[in-house]
């Protein structure tokens, strides 16, 4: 099975930049830890700050890899990009955030991702990386 996490804008300063509602860790030290826990699952990573290169990367893996799972950051509520190339490849795309974006301000509270996701999982921290893993393992 092979599994790609693609996260958005900003994500590359988790662990640096406001603890209180991202946490300590940095994406860096957490990435070798998911992929000691799924031994079984070739597993990439990718992140961007730029809208074009997240929908370059849906596209050129959305007909191949088994899962895409994808936290594009503040773009989940901007990118009508972003939200036709979930739809348009056929990789099931699992949409994650770290924060409970419901709980936050109104402007979080829309997606452009979720209409064309497979599933949504947000609000457990990295856990919630974790868990999307989890959903295609349990088919
Ligand atoms: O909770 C999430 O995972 C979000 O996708 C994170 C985005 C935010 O715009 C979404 O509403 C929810 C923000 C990512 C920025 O990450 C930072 C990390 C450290 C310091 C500053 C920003």
């Amino acid at each position: 099975m092979k599994l790609i996490i693609i996260n958005g804008p900003n994500l590359n300063l988790l662990g640096k930049r406001e603890p209180e509602v991202y946490g300590n860790e940095t994406f860096e030290t957490y990435f070798p830890l998911l992929k000691a826990k799924f031994k079984e699952i070739e597993l990439e990573y990718y992140q961007s700050n730029i809208e074009g290169e997240l929908i370059d990367k849906i596209q050129e893996v959305g007909f191949s890899y088994d899962g895409i799972i994808l936290n594009a950051a503040a773009y989940t509520h901007t990118s009508v990009g972003i939200g036709d190339a979930v739809k348009a490849v056929l990789t099931p795309v699992v949409e994650v955030h770290i924060s409970n974006t419901f709980s936050r301000e109104e402007f979080r509270h829309h997606s452009y991702i979720s209409s064309g996701a497979k599933g949504v999982v947000l609000g457990f921290g990295l856990q919630s990386y974790a868990l999307a893993i989890l959903s295609f393992l349990q088919e």
